[in-house]
């Protein structure tokens, strides 16, 4: 980590055998989770504990004309069935989304989905539940459903949206950003113009857990404890309270173990509701636990953005100017997880890495029959798709002009020293240095032995061709700022408590909320660094409202640019504390007690024998604490960002297209990242190879699909095509270090990077294999029959 610090910075870092910043420390939470003893909700039961099940719409588009329990009643074990009209009692028939759209908890009158909560079954135990449910005859009047947003646009498409007052078309919003004006002057005078239509399919976060809740209302303390599988717990307590009427304090959320979120645990989830609800009604706990097929068909879905993408650039490759047009299907509610203000997300960061002067971008929103979504997969909120367009669209173009991909991408970079950048959609980049990521990645992927085999097997009619994909993307992670991001209202902050114990180790809370990314080690990573202490003293609690500070949860890939800033502004105030102790125990001034990082002591200035260690700093703030100073150490921050941080990162991918069947292999995978000052290397890596096999999964082979009739065809797993090992290549990763100059560590967020650079890198590579023979795009995902389709159009199938 020494030799890679890079850069000018607040703070220098660089471990110093405490398990501080740059460290490989061992992941504290895995004890638990390889002996089998996580805690996830399903673990989790109590006495008399009820379950829940619930009766969901074989229709995707139907109005409900009764719903008979009586026979679900008369199941032995069966506690109660509920639908709407129950619900309407306690005012919780309808819930508002992220986007403060109106959901139905359960359908009150026409179903929108196929997969929808129509009715819920509680009983004694799940399989009771399951029989129950099975017992509740629904009577549907089916009528005709739209699954595609085109169709839904046009004229004769059913209406969708009735509940909405006014509401004539299946229409949800319309967004631009940019300069529209100025960018048809651009393209209207430039040497050369491209433009390619893409599709970002809809895909599904798939996370090991699928949700579920377990609603524990407590009579005698007039108290509703919901075990939720949640990505931000304190936020959904205040959207429960705010729905439910419950004051707030008489909720608390616990989010024990996560097994993965990916975005999907964002949302509020109808079941989540009917769980809480069911138990404050019935008092006693009641459990919900979806399937793996309701997790698919039901919980928010990611993607789904028909993109239009065109370049205006000059005879030798400067890009003049970027044009986009979106169509996004929103599904059956506006229930999008992303910042209230950005109603299609940070997609605005659509000019990616370059420096392009002129841009401008709308996008239409409509409602379709399908699960309400627009949520997640390791995204920063639509980054994704942003990334995908401009780094496919680059491709486009150094085709067009007969240029190397690499090069066009070097010419057109925002440089280093043109940093803090704001681009022409209005976003502030923070730092990068974006050659010096592609000329890393291009090395290690030794591109030009590469691109002569490319020639070579042209040149020879070989049965597989080569084809060489780049991305050079720019991320933005790090949501707040709280003035311009919201969620429901509240901003985008987030905190972290320190409380260092007599004895001298420490308990370390925060407001983001793990659910695989390892928060336990590097957040104690961050506090060990900043105090002198060794990460084994240090334990890292969340993901419970009752006793963490409040934060906004973990999605976006902010819980290292806000929440562990939070967590060393937190640690420095300990310190400033922990000097003033020192003095009284040193019997020296204040002013005169340094803090040394290399050996986390403190000294008096100029006699380094008269030194003090935490550990010694914690006795004497218990058991001897200076008159000027209240007993005990402990701080408290909640952080703020003036800026979002901007990772980044160029991914080269080689493969080998066969001509006779369409199969692509992976020849070689080649992942450069910058997230700034790194915190746990071993960790970042991790994360990295999970987005990158998730990044093949998306340009290889997963895809919700529906029937006319409105059925979700890939709605479990065996048509909905997750990578295994036999699909993913060995990786080769690198990085590149340049600081955030606003974060207190200089640290950028990562988490989300591989899911975000890999696809178009992915597609450049099948593309680039066949785009001497004139392809300029393929669809994802690319399977077998897609790129031999694109083989037999070029001719170059055998
Ligand atoms: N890290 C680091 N140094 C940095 C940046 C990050 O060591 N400069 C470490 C962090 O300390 C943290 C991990 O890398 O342990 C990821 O940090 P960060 O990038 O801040 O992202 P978050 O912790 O906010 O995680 C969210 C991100 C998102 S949005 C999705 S989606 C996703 C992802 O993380 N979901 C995951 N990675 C996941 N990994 C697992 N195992 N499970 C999920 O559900
Ligand atoms: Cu975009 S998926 Mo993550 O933000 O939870």
């Amino acid at each position: 980590a020494e030799a890679e610090d890079g850069g000018p910075q607040p703070e220098k870092h660089c471990g110093h055998g405490r398990g501080g910043m740059g460290e490989d420390v061992k992941r504290k939470e895995d004890q638990r989770f390889i002996t089998g003893r996580g805690n996830y909700v399903d673990d989790i039961k109590k006495p008399d504990m009820l379950h829940c099940e619930i009766v969901r719409s074989p229709h995707a588009h139907a109005r409900i004309e009764n719903i008979d329990k009586s026979r679900a009643l008369d199941v032995d074990g069966v506690v109660a069935v509920l639908t709407a009209d129950d619900l309407r009692e306690y005012d919780l028939a309808t819930m508002p989304t992220l986007m403060a759209d109106t959901q139905d908890v359960l359908v009150n009158d026409k179903v929108k989905f196929q997969s929808q909560e129509v009715a819920a079954v509680i009983a004694t135990d799940r399989y009771t539940a399951k029989d129950g449910a099975q017992k509740v005859v629904v009577d549907y009047d089916v009528l005709e459903p739209v699954v595609d947003a085109e169709e839904s646009l046009e004229d004769d498409a059913p209406l969708i949206r009735d509940d909405i007052e006014g509401q004539e078309d299946n229409h949800c919003l319309d967004w631009e950003t940019g300069d529209e004006e100025a960018t048809a002057e651009v393209f209207e005078e430039a040497d050369v113009t491209v433009k390619e239509q893409m599709l970002y399919q809809r895909l599904h976060p798939a996370p090991i857990e699928t949700c579920g809740a377990l609603g524990d209302y407590d009579p005698g303390k007039d108290k509703l404890t919901v075990h939720m599988t949640s990505q931000a717990p304190h936020i959904h307590r205040t959207l429960f309270a705010q729905v439910s009427g419950i004051p707030e304090h008489k909720i608390r959320i616990v989010s024990p173990d996560v097994g993965g979120g990916f975005g999907n645990k964002v949302p509020i989830y109808p079941g989540y509701v009917v769980a809480a609800a069911a138990s404050y009604v019935l008092e006693q706990p009641v459990k919900w636990v979806e399937e793996r097929s309701e997790n698919i068909q039901s919980t928010g879905f990611a993607r789904d953005y028909d993109m239009t993408g065109e370049l205006a650039a000059t005879d030798d490759g400067e890009i003049l100017a970027v044009r986009t047009d979106v169509l996004a299907d929103h599904g059956a509610y506006n229930a999008v997880a992303q910042p209230s203000k950005f109603p299609a997300g940070f997609f605005n960061i659509f000019t990616g890495s370059y420096d392009i002067d002129t841009a401008y971008g709308s996008l239409t929103a409509a409602y379709t029959n399908t699960a309400p979504g627009g949520v997640a997969y390791r995204c920063s909120f639509r980054v994704t798709e942003a990334v995908y367009l401009i780094e496919r669209m680059v491709k486009v173009l150094a085709d067009e002009l007969g240029m190397d991909p690499a090069e066009i991408r070097r010419k057109n970079f925002i440089q280093p020293e043109q940093f803090p950048y704001e681009s022409p959609t209005g976003w502030n980049y923070d730092s990068g240095d974006y050659e010096g990521a592609l000329d890393k990645a291009l090395e290690m992927a030794d591109y030009d032995h590469y691109r002569e085999e490319q020639q070579r097997r042209i040149d020879e009619d070989a049965d597989t061709l080569l084809g060489i994909g780049i991305s050079s993307f720019t991320e933005v992670v790090g949501a707040g700022p709280g003035k311009t991001c919201d969620i429901a209202g509240v901003e985008m902050f987030d905190s972290a408590e320190i409380r260092v114990h007599p004895t001298g180790n420490a308990t370390v809370r925060v407001g983001v909320q793990t659910q695989g990314q390892g928060h336990e080690t590097t957040f104690a990573q961050i506090v060990a660094e900043e105090l002198g202490m060794d990460v084994d003293d240090i334990t890292v609690e969340h993901g419970d409202t009752d006793t963490d500070p409040y934060g906004l949860g973990t999605y976006g890939s902010r819980s290292t640019p806000v929440a562990g800033a939070a967590a060393a502004v937190a640690s420095r105030k300990v310190r400033e504390k922990a000097k003033a102790i020192a003095a009284n125990e040193l019997e020296a001034a204040e002013e005169d007690i340094t803090w040394d990082r290399e050996t986390g002591e403190f000294h008096v200035a100029g006699a380094p024998d008269r030194s003090i260690t935490i550990t010694e700093i914690a006795a004497g703030a218990y058991m001897n604490h200076p008159s000027s100073e209240e007993p005990g150490l402990e701080a408290v921050n909640y952080y703020d960002p003036p800026e979002m941080t901007y990772p980044f990162g160029s991914y080269i991918v080689v493969v080998e297209v066969d001509r006779e069947t369409g199969e692509v292999e992976f020849e070689k995978f080649v992942a450069v990242d910058d997230c700034g000052n790194r915190i746990n290397p071993m960790i970042i890596e991790g994360q990295i190879h999970g987005g990158l096999a998730q990044g093949i999964g998306t340009a290889m082979l997963e895809h919700v699909t529906f029937d006319d009739n409105g059925n979700v065809t890939g709605g479990d797993f065996m048509n909905y095509l997750l990578p295994t090992s036999m699909e993913i290549p060995n990786f080769e990763t690198g990085h590149t270090v340049t600081p955030s100059p606003h974060h207190p560590i200089g640290a950028k967020g990562v988490g989300e990077s591989p899911t975000v650079g890999s696809p178009p890198a992915i597609v450049n590579a099948v593309v680039d294999a066949m785009s001497h023979a004139g392809i300029t795009h393929v669809e994802m995902p690319m399977t077998p029959d897609t790129v031999w389709e694109k083989l037999d159009e070029a001719g170059l199938s055998t």
